[in-house]
């Protein structure tokens, strides 16, 4: 039997910095050993339709849904069974049903080999109902398949699954239930050493969201003498112990959803554990400063478009970001992920746009406010979120963002990595603005 993996791109986007894709690698790995599997990047190179197959599985993320839709379409148009998974599929089975012959909800890990028995017989079930589990137990990613294609020099692994926090617009929380699963700290060293970079990417949601568990690996990867980013929740610098360990075991920064810096905001997206009981300036300033002392390279994530915001506060969060010097920063229009509490909101408050549907709608494009925001127009919206990301990713902003001591210049490799990753982010950032989805 011969299994095809597919990773959708954005539309028809070509990505010049991709990462590796670890649900195709890793569902690689619970697959028995007599099936051929070969894997297709939709984002960097063209997928052979002809080329003979018995299943095709696709991982289908709500921006590439309209993309996964198009490729299952070819492959069902020869006669070949299709099966998609991952985040979208889990969180809207229904519509993506209708695309496939047979969809997977949830984690694969415990009932994959299901699966390949059924489509070896040729009995595919239209829904397997898979359940969130811990990441990949005994098994290795199969990174052979990444081999030849050109991935930016960073494993990607992980160590934990789901995050215990609520946050109201989070697809992790939903797909999860908040609640988190950790592979065992020997397993995840053992996936370390089965390749051969030093430079690591925890695809964790939230590294530390249970943190005795996050310490008992940094113990572990100190010897390791290894680089690693991850995600992580701004409350983990109330624990010293934990931000040590952080720091030796080798972590250059994390992504941390900042969100936004208005405490009102910050309540109403149930985001509270970023304020330890202040105001959101002034919780961020302490937090900021640990961050800084522990040499941590942040990637700060900002959310625009909730209730209280303005074409003002959100140059506000700008002007923030630029005065902290973070090494990156994201500022994401915010989206009604299907299944989310704020989707559920905003359709019952009538302010949604594009028919609910707007990860399927021929109009929608990429960062466009798919919602009616309280405080600006949605084109409002749109304008600012991408004024914000233009200008951090300005090439003025960059020059004037390394001069941090304790992080962007704190020594060579770090000013490495902000001199190699901002132009590369600078360029995503104006070329996928507006691309159709
Ligand atoms: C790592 C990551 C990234 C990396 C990409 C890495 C890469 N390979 O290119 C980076 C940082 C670049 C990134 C970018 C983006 N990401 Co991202 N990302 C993630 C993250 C944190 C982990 C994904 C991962 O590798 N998990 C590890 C693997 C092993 O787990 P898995 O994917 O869940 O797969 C398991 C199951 O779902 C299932 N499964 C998955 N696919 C399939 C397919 C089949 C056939 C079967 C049977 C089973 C199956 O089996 C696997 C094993 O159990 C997820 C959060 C999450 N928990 O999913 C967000 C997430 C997927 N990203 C998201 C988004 C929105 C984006 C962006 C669009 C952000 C932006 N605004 O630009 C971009 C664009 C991505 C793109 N498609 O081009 C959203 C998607 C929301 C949604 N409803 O679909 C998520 C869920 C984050 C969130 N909190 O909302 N991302
Ligand atoms: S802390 Fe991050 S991963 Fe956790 S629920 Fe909130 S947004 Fe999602």
């Amino acid at each position: 039997m011969k299994l095809t993996l597919i990773y959708p791109a954005i539309g028809r986007y070509l990505d010049e910095a991709c990462m590796e894709p670890l649900s195709l690698g890793a569902l690689a790995g619970f697959t028995p050993p007599d099936v051929e599997v070969v894997l297709y990047d939709d984002r960097l190179e063209p997928i052979p339709f002809d080329e003979p197959t018995d299943l095709v599985a696709i991982t289908v993320q709500i921006y590439a849904a309209r993309r996964s839709y198009e490729i299952a379409a070819e492959y069902r148009k020869r006669g070949v069974k299709v099966i998609m998974g991952g985040v979208h599929a889990t969180l809207l089975p229904e519509e993506v049903s209708q695309h496939a012959d047979s969809i997977f909800i949830s984690d694969a890990e415990n009932l994959w080999h299901e699966v390949i028995a059924d489509a070896k017989q040729g009995k595919l079930k239209p829904v397997y109902r898979g359940a969130a589990t811990t990441p990949q137990p005994d098994t290795l990613t199969r990174r052979d398949l990444y081999k030849g294609k050109k991935y930016l020099p960073i494993s990607l692994l992980q160590f934990g699954r789901g995050c215990r926090y609520v946050c109201t617009f989070c697809a992790v929380s939903s797909y999860f239930d908040h609640r988190h699963f950790y592979r065992s700290v020997a397993q995840t060293i053992e996936e370390m050493k089965s390749q051969d970079r030093n430079t690591f990417f925890f695809v964790d949601d939230n590294i530390v969201s249970d943190h005795e568990a996050a310490k008992a690996l940094f113990r572990e990867l100190i010897p390791l003498k290894i680089h690693w980013v991850s995600q992580a929740s701004i409350d983990m610098t109330h624990d010293r112990e934990l931000m040590d360990l952080m720091a030796k075991s080798g972590c250059l920064g994390n992504v941390i959803g900042f969100e936004s810096i208005e405490a009102k905001s910050l309540r109403s997206m149930h985001k509270g554990q970023n304020l330890k009981g202040k105001h959101g300036y002034e919780a961020y300033a302490e937090q900021l400063n640990i961050l800084r002392d522990h040499g941590m390279q942040t990637w700060a994530a900002f959310t625009v478009g909730h209730d209280y915001d303005t074409p003002d506060s959100i140059l506000r969060t700008l002007d923030f970001a630029l005065e902290n010097k973070f090494t990156f920063a994201a500022f994401n229009t915010l989206l009604p992920y299907p299944n989310t509490a704020l989707y559920r909101k905003l359709e019952a408050e009538g302010r949604l746009l594009y028919d609910g549907k707007w990860w399927l709608h021929e109009e929608y494009r990429y960062n466009q406010a798919a919602f009616r925001p309280a405080l600006m127009t949605p084109d409002e919206l749109t304008e600012m979120s991408y004024h914000a990301r233009k200008t951090f990713n300005s090439v003025g902003s960059i020059f004037s963002r390394v001069w941090d001591f304790k992080t962007n210049m704190r020594n060579p490799y770090r000013l490495g990595v902000y001199l190699v990753y901002n132009p590369i982010f600078r360029k995503e950032t104006l070329k996928k603005q507006g691309i159709r989805l």
